[in-house]
Order: structure tokens, then C-alpha cells, then sequence
């Protein structure tokens, strides 16, 4: 047993240069630390993220707040607590806040010491945090979904969709699926280049042209992967992320174009660029609560990964019911939207049992902290999505899977997409 001696928060910034928390948990002889990220495209359901809202300071970003309650209230809960009962510790900060969406503590107190308490105990067991989750042999790692176009609340050219993305689904292993993407993004910049405009990148790093068709940015992108030399839809699979939410008014959708028009209408122009794009995987086609509509493009489409993000907000409640509802094959999980590593596991674990695709994920205000990389091997989930290749807060996730590959050796195997 190694009990904690206490716990320390710091104001640090995100790679949006906001302020977040950084969370230091103490034993006699030991420390680690975790940096929360942020969202720029929340889903209502979210934890609660705890800023001071006072405008005189940090313009009212600051997060002094939930600093100060790491520092007095959980510390002094936590102390004396076995730092490896991960669940413990994550119900004793659950049960102190007392709250569904953690809105007492806030959700970015919250994890920040739970996370930093999951790598603490792996330091002390002197194990690599990757395997002290859920799989315990046979380490798969995950396909990259690099975000290489940036749109919607990422960036500001009016792109529609948020995120367009490719995924190597034929590298054999990481290190390949890394200089696959890394072709593909290089060519991509020079056809940006060479059409005049600007190959600066958006908050996830991918390119954010001022561009404002979908297709536009779709056509951009089968160039480059045949110009890598590359097979669209067999090597490399185009992906996106629409985050419908925010295209979303009365029952209407302005997804594929500035005109708002009908879920039947929106789900014909899917099935459009489905089909001319070979598109493998789309994020939040439809807004959070309109789950009639994600289960009607369920049932007009197939073999197309169909993944939740703002309609789960990694929440076990939310899962069930689409589970239920049929709204979806896939789940995207970010911690922050839950609060805890414990409650995240809960969801991955649950996702997997009824055969959802899990897809670990950064968030738009990321820092130099990797564990997602971890995480997502240590659960077996068959993709991350981590932004492109380009900002340090995005490649320093890469960089670990490229670790953690290196360590495994020949016993190294990538997971399964289909
Ligand atoms: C998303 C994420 C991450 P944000 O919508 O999937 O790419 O964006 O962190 O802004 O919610
Ligand atoms: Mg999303």
C-alpha cells in the first residue's frame, strides 16, 4: 500500500494558451502529475468545467477556483488513502462533489488528480502506465485518425464539418500507419501551396485552409492521397467529424451547406459523399438529442463506422441508451466529459461488450500530457484521434504510441478496424 500524502494543483496553459489545471498527487517518496484538456465543441451533457467567470481576470478563464479546491478539500480527503484503489479514490472525489455534472469540485479538478493518481501508482509499481489498465496481454495499438483539414469551431475559414481525417487502414504496424499519414499530410501541403492558399493549421493542427466547401476540402484530400502514391478508401480512409451540434437549428441542419434543410435531405447528401468519397467513419452526424435521426442514418447506410461524441459524452446513462436506440457502432471517449479514469473505463468496458468501437480522443485545448496514448492500448481500443501532425501537444501522443510500439517489440500488433 502506498498512501497519499497529499495533493497539489497549479494554474498551467493549454495548447489554446487558456488556462487549465495541472494536478501533482504526493506519497512519502514519490510524485506524478496530469494537465487537463478542454473542449471548444462541449456536448451540454459534458462534466462540468470549472472556470472562475470573472472578467477582471484571465478574462474569466482562469481556473483558480478548482485550483484552490484540489489544494484544501481533496487534498484532505484523499490523504492516507491507498494511492492504487484507483476506484476508491475516484468515488471518495465523486462522492465530495455530490453533484451529477460535477459542477461543485468541477470535472477538470477532478481528473486531473485522478489521472495523476493512475500514473503515480504505475511509477510506483514501476510498471508503463499502459499496463496497468484493463488488457493485460496481447497489446494492440490503435490507428491513428489524424485530423488533417480543420473546420468548424477548430478553426475560422467556415468550413461546415469540423474535422476531416484519414486513417491507414492497411499500415501493419504504428510506425507505418505514421509515415503513411505523414505522406499524405506533406503532399496535401503542397497542393494547398500550390492553389495559393495557406498551409497555416487550425487548434488540432491539421490545415486550415480558407476554404468553406466540404467537398472543396474533400477533393484537397483524395489528391493528396493519390498523389502519396495511395488508394482512397482501401490505404487510406477519409473520416470526419461533423459535430452537428453546432449545425443544428429547429430540426434542421446546415451541414453541407449555409442552408439549413431536412434530416432526410441531410442524410441523402451523406449518403452522396459516402459514396464519392468512400468516407469509413463519420463523428456526430446529428446533434446530441436528436436520436431518432442518428438511428435513421444507421439504417441507410452500412459499413460505415458511425461514432458518438456529444451524444455519449463518454457517460455509461447516455451509452445505454443509444445502445438501445440504435443510434450508433461507435464511441468516441474523452475523460474530461466524465470527470474520472474510473468512470471512463466503465464506458470503454460496456462500449466493447456490445461491440462498439472505442476510439480514445485529445480534445481541441490538449497540452504535452499522453495519456490518452496509454490509455487507449491499455484498453484495446482500435483508434485515437489525436489531431495532425504538427503542434506538440498533438505529435507528443504519437510519439508515445511510437514508444510504447518500440517497447512491445515483435510482440507489437495493431488492433482491428473492421
Ligand atoms: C471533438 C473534439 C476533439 P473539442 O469534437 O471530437 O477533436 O473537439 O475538444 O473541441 O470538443
Ligand atoms: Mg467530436
Amino acid at each position: 500500500m502506498s498512501k497519499i500524502l497529499k495533493v497539489k494543483a497549479r494554474q498551467v496553459f493549454d495548447s489554446r494558451g487558456n488556462p487549465t489545471i495541472e494536478a501533482e498527487v504526493f506519497t512519502k517518496n514519490n510524485s506524478a502529475s496530469a494537465i487537463c484538456p478542454s473542449g471548444a465543441s462541449t456536448g451540454t451533457f459534458e462534466a462540468f468545467e470549472k472556470r472562475d467567470k470573472n472578467n477582471k481576470r484571465y478574462l474569466g478563464k482562469s481556473v483558480l477556483s478548482a485550483i484552490s479546491l484540489i489544494n484544501t478539500k481533496i487534498s484532505k480527503k484523499l490523504k492516507g488513502h491507498n494511492l492504487h484503489n484507483q476506484e476508491r479514490i475516484d468515488y471518495l472525489m465523486i462522492n465530495l462533489d455530490g453533484t451529477r455534472q460535477k459542477t461543485k469540485l468541477g470535472a477538470n479538478a477532478i481528473l486531473a488528480v485522478s489521472i495523476a493518481v493512475k500514473k503515480l501508482s504505475a511509477k510506483i509499481k514501476k510498471k508503463p502506465l499502459y499496463k496497468t489498465f484493463t488488457v493485460k496481454k496481447n497489446f494492440k495499438l490503435p490507428y491513428p485518425l489524424m485530423n488533417i483539414i480543420n473546420g468548424g469551431a477548430h478553426a475560422n475559414n467556415g468550413l461546415r464539418i469540423q474535422e476531416f481525417m484519414i486513417r491507414p487502414d492497411r499500415a501493419k504496424n504504428f510506425s507505418e500507419a505514421m509515415r503513411i499519414c505523414f505522406v499524405v499530410i506533406k503532399n496535401l501541403s503542397k497542393i494547398i501551396k500550390s492553389k495559393g492558399l495557406s498551409t497555416s493549421v487550425g487548434d488540432e493542427g491539421g490545415f486550415a485552409p480558407m476554404i468553406s466547401n466540404n467537398n472543396k476540402a474533400l477533393d484537397l484530400i483524395v489528391s493528396a492521397i493519390k498523389k502519396s502514391g495511395f488508394i482512397n478508401g482501401k490505404d487510406v480512409s477519409i473520416c470526419l467529424d461533423v459535430a452537428a451540434n453546432e449545425l443544428y437549428k429547429k430540426n434542421k441542419y446546415s451541414i453541407h451547406s449555409s442552408n439549413y434543410v431536412s434530416v432526410q435531405k441531410s442524410i441523402q447528401e451523406y449518403k452522396k459523399i459516402i459514396k464519392k468519397y468512400k468516407i469509413k467513419s463519420i463523428e456526430d452526424p446529428f446533434a446530441e438529442n436528436d436520436w431518432i435521426s442518428w438511428n435513421k442514418l444507421m439504417k441507410s447506410i452500412n459499413k460505415v463506422q458511425i461514432v458518438g461524441d456529444d451524444l455519449y459524452v463518454t457517460n455509461l446513462e447516455r451509452l445505454k441508451k443509444g445502445f438501445l436506440n440504435m443510434s450508433s457502432n461507435a464511441i468516441l471517449i474523452k475523460l474530461n466529459q466524465i470527470g474520472t479514469v474510473t468512470e471512463t473505463l466503465d464506458v470503454i468496458n460496456f462500449a466493447q461488450i456490445i461491440g462498439f468501437k472505442t476510439i480514445i480522443s485529445h480534445r481541441s485545448g490538449d497540452s504535452e500530457d499522453t495519456f490518452i496514448a496509454d490509455l487507449a492500448v491499455g484498453t484495446n481500443s482500435n483508434q485515437i484521434k489525436t489531431g495532425s501532425l504538427s503542434r506538440s501537444e498533438r505529435v507528443a501522443k504519437y510519439n508515445q504510441l511510437l514508444r510504447i510500439e518500440e517497447e512491445l517489440g515483435k510482440k507489437a500488433r495493431m488492433n482491428k478496424i473492421h
